[in-house]
Order: C-alpha cells, then structure tokens, then sequence
C-alpha cells in the first residue's frame, strides 16, 4: 500500500481523498494556490505545499510544480481528484516516468476514451450499442450531408476531442448543414486544437444514465449501479441519484453488462463511469466514458454502502476486486449547492460566508470544504457543497431532501440551495418523470 498520497486537487474533493487516506493510514500531501491558502485541504493534510498563483494553469495545472512537490515530500501516489490534471494522459505519464503511481487509468486508456470517435469505434467492437451515424471522422460536408440522408434528419455532430457539450450542433435540416459545420469546427480548434468531426443520430428526450465502473490490474472488472444525471442546465449537472426512476431491473443489468464489457475490452484500471442515453423506448447507447471519479460519486457510495475513493486507491496499489456486480440497496439523492445566483441565470456569487449551519440527522451527508468565515475565491469552479440523502425509498428521500435543504443556511452568498427547493415541491420530478430537456422548461419562480 502507498505511504504516501500528494492530492492535485482542491475543495471538497481533496479533503474528501484526505479523510480516506486517513482512515487508511496513508500520509496526505496538499498543494495549494495562494488563493487557497486559508483552505482546509491544506490544514488537514499532513502536508501542503504552495504551488502558484490562483489561475489554474499557473497552480493546479501545472504539472512540474506537482511533480516536483511529489518528490520532494516522497510521495508514492498522486491522487488527481476531478478536473484539472484527472483525464490529463499527458501527466498520467509523466507520473510514471517518475516512478509516482497516478491514481487513475493509464494514459493509453484515457487518450482512448478522450477521443470520442476511438472510443465509439473501441465500443462498438465491444459490443455495446452505440448511436447511429458516420464510422468514423467525417472528411468534408458533402460526406455529412451523405451520411445524414442515409440515417434521416434530425443529426448531431459532434467534436471527436470534445464531450461535455463543446464543439456539438443540432442539425434539422440539410440547408443548415455548412454553417453549423463550419461554427462547430471552430469552436472545437479554439477549444482542443482539433477540429476533427463525427456525425450522430439525434435523439430528442434522452435520459443521461450513468454506470459506475471498477477495474482492477487484474483484468477484473464489476459495475456498481447507475446514477440519473439528467437534470442539467447547460451540460452542468444539479442532481443526481440513485436507482434512476426509470430503471428496470432487467436493463440494470443488461447495462451494467455493457459497461462491464465496456471496461473489459480496454483492460481499464481504477474507477470509471461509462455514459448512456436511454431513450422512450429504454434503448440504450453508449455516449462517453469518464476515466475520472465523478463529483456525483456519493450517490452510489451510499446506495451500495462502499468507499468509492478507498476502493480506487486499492486498485491502483494493485489489489485484486472481488469481482462482483453491486446494486442499490436505498435510494440517494445528491443536489450540488454552488455559490451561484439562480434568480440571475444562475450567475457566479463568490464572495465570504457569514453565517453558515449545515443539515444533519440521519441520512443526511454534506460533502463540502466551506466552514463560516471562509472566502469563496472566484477563480475556480463554483461547486462549494453536495448535499446527499439516502433513504429507503425515493418519495422518502426527497422528504428528507426538503428537510435538509430548510436547515442549510449560508448567508453573504448567492447559493442554489431555494432552487433545489423548487425542484424538490415541482411534480414531474416527484414522479420521476424527467429528461435532459427538464431544465428548457423549468420555471425558478422568484422570491
Ligand atoms: C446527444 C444528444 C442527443 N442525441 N447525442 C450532451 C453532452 C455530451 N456528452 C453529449 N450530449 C448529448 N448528446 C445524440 N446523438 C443529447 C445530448 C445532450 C445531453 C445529454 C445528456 C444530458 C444533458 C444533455 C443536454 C443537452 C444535450
């Protein structure tokens, strides 16, 4: 086992990895930028060192003064956390070139995956379903158009360096089709310096259903259940949970299946989630793979009872899993408290807090870096509390949801906690009955 883990992360997500290490009896190193100095990553580890400036690329991102840092506090593992350096091929070697275990899949294996059109094409000789549209890259806009009248309009096409949103277009008709491909094409050069193309089938109401994924350095591989994250706003997600109301038992585990073939044909290491839309029909299509753990991955430590960060440190230290599938035991509901304004389009809001009272109680757990009297630098994502319930049945979690949600206080911030109260009283997701359009037509009703 490691002696020693150096986390390239921040906010909830570092002290989340610290308090596992701890539990472990693995040492902690933090970096930090100066804007993060007061931050409690860098109290409760048992080191931390300075990295730069607050920008990004100048602290979190850069990978010299990480790994440096690593070498200096002999630091066995590097634990990236989300963001940043997570899906980053590049430092997942650079980390074994210098004998430091990145916490995380091969740089193979994410390059695989981050490119979408490898990925599909990996997926597809797996066997996982995958959306109708071109084999590959797509040439020229006269190949586009070919291959759009071949699958019928609507179409999508896609970035192959993108996910997440950038560098997509909703094409409904063939006259649209060179102006879109020419703005998707520059975005996606601006964005990933590759302007590379390929072209789906569009599907109008999908549902965004993850499954959790483990592998080992074994060849081992097990699903963990899904997690519902189609309520999102601008490809932000707001909540997720734990069975998604419109899962069946049986295609639980025909998707877990999937996911599981999925992480087997790429002999994947660590933790993963494989991405699908399912669509009114329950069919499912594999959309995109994340090498990464997820913000929303407490949804399903709690609904399978098991420490997700513990089990990716295991992998990466070369333990054997058991191999076995896991599935939902309670229902859990995570809503993302960010310090944002959703009465002003959901505008950023840093600034100090005040007065701060977090929930409590049982089923309640609040993952969150934010104490009273902290300043919310503005100069990173604006994520500052995850708020997760788990109770035995959905109409039970919302119930507690509301009840947490009246007892979170945090003054001298916008937050989005009124907003999930909303949510919570609005029908249709008490129901269950909700796609990735659900936030087109959601209605914030001022105070
Ligand atoms: C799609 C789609 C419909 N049809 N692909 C959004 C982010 C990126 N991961 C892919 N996305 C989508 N791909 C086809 N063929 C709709 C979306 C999409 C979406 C997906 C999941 C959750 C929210 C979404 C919001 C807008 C668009």
């Amino acid at each position: 086992m490691f002696k020693k883990i150096l986390i390239a992360n921040r906010g909830e997500i570092a002290l989340r990895i610290i308090r596992t290490c701890k539990e472990m009896g693995i040492k902690t190193v933090a970096v930090y930028s100066t804007a993060d100095k007061d931050s409690l990553h860098v109290r409760f580890a048992d080191e931390a060192v300075c990295i730069g400036p607050p920008p990004s690329n100048q602290s979190y991102l850069n990978m010299s003064a990480i790994i440096s840092v690593a070498e200096i506090t002999n630091a066995d593992a590097i634990h990236p956390g989300y963001g940043f350096l997570a899906e980053n091929a590049k430092f997942a070697r650079v980390c074994a070139d210098h004998n430091i275990k990145f916490i995380g899949p091969t740089g193979d294996m994410i390059d695989k995956m981050g490119d979408k059109v490898t990925a599909k094409k990996t997926m597809r000789e797996a066997n996982v379903p995958t959306i109708p549209g071109s084999e590959g890259l797509l040439d020229s806009v006269e190949h586009g158009l070919e291959v759009a009248e071949k699958i019928g309009y609507p179409i999508i096409i896609k970035a192959t360096a993108g996910g997440g949103g950038k560098g997509m277009r909703i094409i409904r008709n063939p006259e649209q089709f060179q102006e879109m491909w020419d703005s998707a094409r520059q975005e996606s050069q601006a964005a990933f310096g590759n302007a590379g193309m390929y072209l789906e089938k569009f599907l109008e109401n999908p549902r965004h259903i993850e499954i959790q994924i483990i592998g080992d350095q074994h060849g081992k591989a097990c699903h963990l259940s899904e997690r519902d994250c189609s309520v999102q706003r601008r490809h932000q997600k707001l909540v997720e949970e734990s069975p998604s109301p419109y899962m069946t038992e049986e295609l639980r585990i025909e998707m877990g299946n999937a996911a599981v073939r999925a992480s087997k044909s790429i002999g994947y290491e660590g933790v993963g989630t494989i991405e699908f839309l399912v669509d009114e029909d329950r069919k499912y299509y594999f959309m995109e793979m994340n090498t990464r753990i997820q913000v929303e991955h407490p949804v399903t430590e709690e609904v399978i009872g098991y420490d997700l960060i513990k089990e990716q440190i295991k992998v990466a230290a070369g333990i054997e899993i058991i191999g076995q599938d896991y599935f939902p035991q309670v229902h859990a509901i995570e809503c993302r408290i960010n310090a944002e304004d959703p009465f002003k389009d959901f505008r950023p809001s840093p600034g100090k807090i005040k007065v701060l009272h977090i929930p409590g109680g049982q089923g309640v757990r609040v993952d969150t870096h934010v104490y009273a009297s902290y300043s919310i630098p503005p100069n990173y994502d604006s994520m500052i509390a995850k708020l997760i319930v788990s109770a035995r049945t959905r109409t039970e979690a919302i119930t507690k949801m509301k009840r947490a949600l009246s007892e979170f206080v945090i003054e001298g911030i916008n937050t989005t906690i009124p907003f999930h109260e909303q949510l919570m009283e609005n029908k249709q997701f008490a129901e269950g009955n909700y796609t990735n359009k659900f936030m087109e037509t959601f209605e914030i009703k001022k105070p």
